[in-house]
């Protein structure tokens, strides 16, 4: 098996061994060409069956097969994208910005087909959905990065409806064009709506010479010590705005910029599903619409008791699905504030018809300073599963630490190229309890699982990423029912690649 004393960030492969460990779970490897098959139902119907043998039942609903396939190819290259009008050369994927989307219903195999043109290795990692371990796309923890030149299938089935996304886990490639929306619908929505809308929230410098001009540059930057903390804004609390760690000269949605923005096109009297994705490397955002308010009813592709609000803190990997009623014609702005910071972007709503103008590109609509979404307003919908409410079986603190000046981020006390792995076991209900004692707030992410965050509600919602403010305590609960090595990080792309990672070893 692995060594468990080190991380294994040299290993080519999955031994022999994790073969037949996948083999006996109802995984099946193809032989050649890297591709990767395995038979869904069956090891839906296995793992449910495993289930029954200890403690706790599954923390999401293991959607029986539909017996459909969806098949995407994603081909990673060097290309050159519109920002903001002008053509701009990264990697990207089919040579889109945002990547396309991908689209399936829970129950569904989806399969795809990567094919690497970019210069160095890369992997796919399908963010928030609770997958097979092998599909998990972490380069040297689930798979070895697919060579340059190489094609790799991505095959598994999708368990769980909701809002997601999917990204390269390979360095810098997130804050490239490298990602894209992944968007799982039920089997049976139970919402109406006449539209269903995405907005994917990115920070973008690279290719542009006004700014560090790579994701690597900017890197160096930060380590050689350009400290962007100016002054502090207002600590502690909901409403703490602490400054990035970098400002970006680009910040789009769906691609466009404020000045060539996204239109969402409405009826008065209709309603409109809006999918809210934050695929940014290291901004959180503060989302509102002049004119209305939203009703939120997902985060991370999780239903919620809807509840009304006029802005939304999105960080790092969060999603929100929110609902808006069309009554009120005109051209309103759809303001998304970079958390601690004067940048802005925005989108518009345009009602049919309306012959009002435009506001002009950085207006800050008043919704902004109105009721702020917090996670003490999130209660998990009634119905879904969420951990049992028993003592843990384990308790583990989870320290996070760093700072500006040697730019390095840890995890209880060590980075991850020297951090053991966080061995937790099977089918047990864990606790992790944060303490931030750093100055900025780490929007964390676990791989393969939803966890409920502990809101002081009794019912916190399920989530997979959840923020942790500057200097504060937060305890999450998850059930350890998906086994495998899995990244456990946090999400600002350059913490991340700082040190603040590590394994979760579910067994
Ligand atoms: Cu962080």
């Amino acid at each position: 098996m692995k060594q468990e004393s080190t991380f294994p960030h040299k290993r080519s492969g999955f031994t022999r061994r994790e073969f037949l460990l996948f083999g006996s779970l109802g995984v099946g490897l193809g032989v050649g060409a890297g591709v990767v098959t395995f038979n869904g139902p069956a090891l839906w119907q296995q793992m449910a069956g495993a289930m029954g043998m200890a403690g706790v039942q599954p923390s999401f609903p293991r959607t029986a097969s539909t017996g459909k396939t969806r098949t995407y190819t994603l081909e990673a290259a060097p290309a050159r994208v519109m920002i903001d009008g002008k053509e701009v050369s990264t990697w990207a994927y089919n040579g889109m910005l945002p990547g396309p989307e991908i689209h399936a219903s829970e129950g569904d195999r989806l399969r795809v087909i990567v094919k690497n043109r970019l210069p160095e290795g890369t992997t796919i990692h399908w963010h928030g959905v609770p997958l097979v371990n092998p599909m998990d796309g972490v380069p040297d923890v689930t798979q070895p990065a697919i060579k340059p030149g190489q094609d790799f299938t991505y095959d598994f089935l999708v368990p769980a409806a909701g809002t997601y996304m999917y990204h390269s886990h390979v360095g810098f490639q997130p804050d490239r064009a490298l990602y894209g929306p992944l968007i799982v619908d039920a089997a049976k929505e139970s919402m109406t709506y006449d539209h269903d809308f995405l907005m994917v929230f990115d920070d973008w410098l690279d290719g542009v010479s006004d700014g560090p001009g790579t994701p690597e540059q900017a890197m160096k930057q930060l380590i050689a010590g350009g400290d962007n903390m100016g002054s502090m804004g207002n600590m502690g609390g909901m409403n703490q705005q602490v400054p990035p760690d970098l400002i970006y000269p680009f910040y789009l949605i769906n691609g466009k910029s404020s000045a060539h923005p996204l239109e969402l096109k409405v009826s008065r009297g209709q309603k409109a599903r809006i999918r809210l994705i934050n695929a940014s490397a290291s901004t959180i955002y503060r989302v509102a619409l002049q004119g209305h308010r939203m009703t939120v009813t997902h985060t991370d592709g999780n239903p919620v008791e809807p509840v009304e609000v006029d802005a939304i803190r999105i960080g790092m990997g969060e999603r929100y699905d929110v609902l808006i009623s069309a009554n009120n014609p005109g051209v309103w702005q759809f303001a998304a504030q970079v958390e601690g910071a004067k940048p802005m972007v925005r989108a518009l709503l345009r009602y049919q018809g309306s012959t009002s103008s435009a506001p002009s590109a950085n207006f800050i609509p008043q919704e902004m300073t109105r009721q702020l979404l917090t996670y003490p307003m999130l209660k998990a919908a009634p119905g879904i599963f969420t951990p049992p409410d028993q003592n843990p079986d384990q308790i583990l603190p989870i320290e996070l630490s760093g700072g500006m000046g040697r730019y390095t981020w840890k995890m209880n006390n060590e980075v991850f190229e020297k951090a053991q792995q966080i061995a937790v076991s099977q089918n047990r209900l864990i606790r992790f309890q944060f303490k931030n004692k750093s100055m900025m707030p780490h929007p964390m992410h676990l791989h393969g699982h939803f966890f409920q965050v502990d809101n002081g509600t009794g019912r916190g919602p399920l989530k997979d990423t959840v923020l942790v403010d500057a200097m504060q305590n937060l305890t999450i609960n998850w059930v350890a029912d998906n086994p495998g090595a899995w990244a456990f990080h946090c999400h600002m792309r350059y913490h991340e690649m700082a040190g603040m990672m590590r394994v979760v070893k579910v067994s």
